[in-house]
């Protein structure tokens, strides 16, 4: 087979192993190779939107054959709550994560601190977009905006409504010059009317169109990217029913760094902050500088941590245990070979 030629293409839209790529401003659709599908040992291994592939072109440039998948500058990682929880990575390359969440029954400070650490974890910067302003009463406002501060250490946070359009020119602000950004966010965040309503064109179907949609759960099936007339560009997701943190190290440590700043007085170097003595977040828990849920989000977060990097460290030690094997058999069979040789 003679040598193909090489292009590089943008993933715009993945749904069960059919990819669109854009390239050279065309979207084409687009397969993996077979190698590309046979060599993958994860999710992990697969595009995901967002991603810098190469690709070759086919029938007359009509379509596209991805052969690799290019280093990834972010990663955003889901990990299911169950035991088999593999991280599923959502979307590549992206610079913000936009945490969308609804200021009416939306509104859940445990699953922003969750978002946020998977944010802060992907290596993107985190903006919280609060959505749905002109439904929170107005006497509740202003509570929740300090609960979503003190939630939400070093992120931007915007509040706005896509109904009336007041703050959007926020958001819009933020995807200036070109960024790439993902919306993550529970089912009926607000996510899909924020993308129309930036798009200035129904780009996504939203919950009100879903109640008339006969044919399933999700209004949102694909994860697809939108270049939007303001120059950014937004990976839409579906609402995400669960999103476990998976690699939390780094994230986790950004994500409650008023946690981290008060561990650092505390006497205990190492202190796990449940119960120690001379424990300095109890004590700003017991001034009442620190909420006990949030306390709680840190402690459950932390053990979700744990028990992944468990999980980890089992399949490292597994895969080096393989490796040795291997090793030993290569040993033995290069050693019965010169003996052979020596006629043994
Ligand atoms: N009043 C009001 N309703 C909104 C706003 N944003 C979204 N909605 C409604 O909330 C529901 C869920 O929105 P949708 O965009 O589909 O949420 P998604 O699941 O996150 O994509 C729909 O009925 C929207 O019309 C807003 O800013 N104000
Ligand atoms: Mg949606
Ligand atoms: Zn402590």
């Amino acid at each position: 087979m003679s040598e193909q030629k090489m292009f590089k293409a943008l993933v715009t839209a993945e749904q069960r192993g059919a990819y669109s790529v854009l390239q050279d401003g065309v979207e084409l659709p687009a397969v993996i190779t077979g190698k590309l599908a046979g060599e993958a040992v994860s999710r992990l291994d697969f595009p995901v939107v967002g991603d810098e592939v190469e690709v070759s072109l086919h029938d007359g440039g009509a379509k596209a054959v991805i052969h690799g998948v290019l280093p990834r500058r972010t990663l955003l990682l889901r990990k299911g709550l169950g035991a088999a929880g593999d991280a599923q990575p959502l979307a590549a390359n992206v610079d913000k994560v936009f945490i969308v969440m609804g200021l009416d029954g939306n509104y859940n400070i445990a699953r922003l601190e969750r978002l946020l650490t998977a944010a802060w974890d992907s290596g993107a910067l985190p903006v919280v977009a609060l959505t749905k302003k002109d439904l929170c009463p107005p006497e509740e406002l202003a509570a929740r905006l300090d609960a979503v501060a003190l939630a939400a250490p070093g992120a931007r946070v915007l509040c706005l409504s896509s109904l009336s359009g007041e703050g959007v020119a926020e958001v819009e602000g933020e995807l200036a010059g070109g960024a790439r950004c993902c919306f993550v966010g529970s089912s009926g965040a607000g996510k899909s009317t924020l993308l129309n309503r930036l798009a200035g064109r129904t780009a996504a179907l939203t919950g009100e169109v879903r109640e008339n949609d006969s044919r399933g759960r999700h209004t949102t099936t694909a994860r697809q990217l939108h270049c939007l007339p303001c120059g950014g560009q937004v990976i839409d997701t579906p609402g995400i029913r669960e999103f476990g943190v998976a690699y939390a190290g780094e994230g986790l440590e950004t994500s409650f760094s008023d946690i981290g700043a008060l561990a650092a007085g505390c006497r205990f170097k190492d202190c796990s902050h449940t119960g120690e003595p001379g424990c300095a977040v109890a004590a700003a828990l017991a001034a009442g500088t620190l909420t006990a849920e949030r306390l709680k989000s840190y402690h459950k977060l932390r053990r979700e941590t744990e028990r992944h990097e468990l999980r980890g460290d089992l399949k490292k030690r597994l895969a080096a245990k393989n490796r040795l094997k291997r090793f030993g058999r290569m040993a033995r069979d290069i050693g019965e070979e010169k003996r052979r040789l020596r006629g043994g």
